[in-house]
């Protein structure tokens, strides 16, 4: 079935900022669209983002050009293509755009046409999404649901007043949605109340987790296994992990802790994480240093062995380029993929399939900024990903990647 018609629009996201829902259209007039996310703490090699010159207009942050890329160049070369082909479409938009990056057309543009054809395709073969993206990219994988990587607790740039480390996470050893997404639940309230008690706030951050003024960074762990015991469970049940976006608060070799009031080397800030791995259990940590700081990540994969596992976010910014120097240097044991950060799923796949065939966990995300598109819930379960990271048990936007997880579980798998 041919494409007859692709248009974008300008929406806003989370953050009330605009961003871009492309929809494609086939010829027997059915249709299927995509709304694209965007970060806060950005990695530098990510693909460009295309936003408008215009100052004035929703204060520079405006997708107008990026739309019209859509709508002009992208529409006229798509325009009779077969839908089928998702594949040739990504390669035809990447060969287009003609850039190492995106710069041209901009990967929130390509990214929003590529989400949208791989879901129109579902539409049109009568098949849940996950499953197109199993048939088409991953047949020797089995789909299955990843666990949660939740983060309760929100601090850097994401709520941007209190700690350094940006998310503070639980992630239940259980990966059924039915039953990961209660004790999700569950803990996050058994935390608000924790908090309630000592008069600390429960507001929520840009990705639904709470933003206490607690006096370390250390504290908000004591807070957590608390409110896991309460709720039941215990450290076989539920991991704790970090996210600590630390380029943000690198500089000049050194990293600086507001909160701690300290400057620390990167061989101190490997002894801070050791410290927390031993004394509070932390497994995971994704972003621990700096995006370009190669040596010191490899050095605590090292250190840390078997006690936990490293996660590449900025570092690799879903790039199979940098993914490839990662393995040869061992220098992660995970990878977190996100789909603007490359601006394709024909490439967000090649990042995955590498990961995956180098026995390098796989974490799919989420942005800071996101929208109530749920397409990460069906590249995760369709591509057998590990973990999902789509933020706390709070904000529709984030739980819409939950519902949609739990949908798979009660409507497409066990019925
Ligand atoms: C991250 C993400 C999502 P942002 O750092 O992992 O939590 O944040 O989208 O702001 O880059
Ligand atoms: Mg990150």
């Amino acid at each position: 079935m041919k494409i007859k018609r692709i248009k974008a629009i300008e929406i806003l996201d989370s953050r009330g900022n605009p961003t871009i829902k492309s929809f494609v259209e086939l010829e027997n007039g059915l249709t299927g669209s995509a709304c694209i996310p965007s970060g806060a703490s950005t990695g530098t090699h990510e693909a460009a983002e295309l936003r408008d010159d215009n100052k004035k207009r929703y204060l520079g942050k405006g997708v107008l050009k990026a739309i019209e890329n859509v709508n002009s160049n992208i529409s006229k070369k798509l325009t009779g293509a077969s839908i089928e082909n998702i594949q040739d479409i990504d390669l035809i938009m990447i060969g287009l755009d003609g850039t190492e990056n995106k710069t041209n057309l901009g990967a929130n543009a390509i990214l929003s046409v590529s989400l949208a054809t791989a879901r129109t395709l579902a539409f049109f073969s009568k098949k849940p999404l996950w499953k197109i993206i199993n048939e088409y990219y991953f047949t020797s994988v089995k789909p299955g649901f990843p666990r949660l990587f939740v983060n309760v607790v929100n601090g850097g740039k994401h709520a941007d007043w209190n700690f350094d480390i940006q998310e503070f996470v639980i992630s239940p050893v259980n990966n059924l949605p039915s039953e990961s997404v209660r004790i999700s639940s569950e803990i996050f309230h058994h935390l608000a109340k924790k908090l309630k008690e000592k008069n600390l706030s429960i507001l929520v951050g840009d990705e639904g987790g709470y933003s206490p003024a607690l006096n370390s960074n250390d504290e908000v762990f004591e807070y957590l296994l608390c409110a896991i015991q309460t709720a039941g469970y215990s450290k076989q049940d539920i991991n704790l992990g970090i996210d600590a976006a630390a380029s943000e608060f690198y500089n000049n070799s050194e990293y600086t802790l507001k909160k701690n009031n300290k400057k620390l080397s990167p061989d101190q800030l490997i002894e801070y994480y050791m410290k927390l791995n031993t004394k509070y259990g932390v497994r995971y940590f994704e972003d621990a240093f700096a995006e370009d700081d190669w040596i010191s990540f490899a050095k605590f994969t090292h250190d840390l062995k078997n006690n936990g596992i490293v996660i590449g976010d900025d570092l690799y910014c879903t790039n199979p380029k940098r993914i490839k120097r990662g393995i040869k240097e061992k220098t992660t044991t995970a990878v977190l993929i996100k789909v603007n950060q490359i601006g394709s799923l024909f490439e967000t796949v090649e990042a995955i399939r590498l990961a995956q065939q180098h026995s390098l966990q796989v974490f799919i995300s989420h942005r800071s900024g996101e929208t109530e598109d749920s397409f990460i819930a069906d590249l995760a379960y369709g591509c057998g990903a590990d973990f999902i990271k789509t933020g706390s048990m709070s904000r529709s936007e984030r739980i819409a990647k939950y519902n949609r997880l739990l949908e798979i579980e009660a409507i497409e798998v066990n019925h």
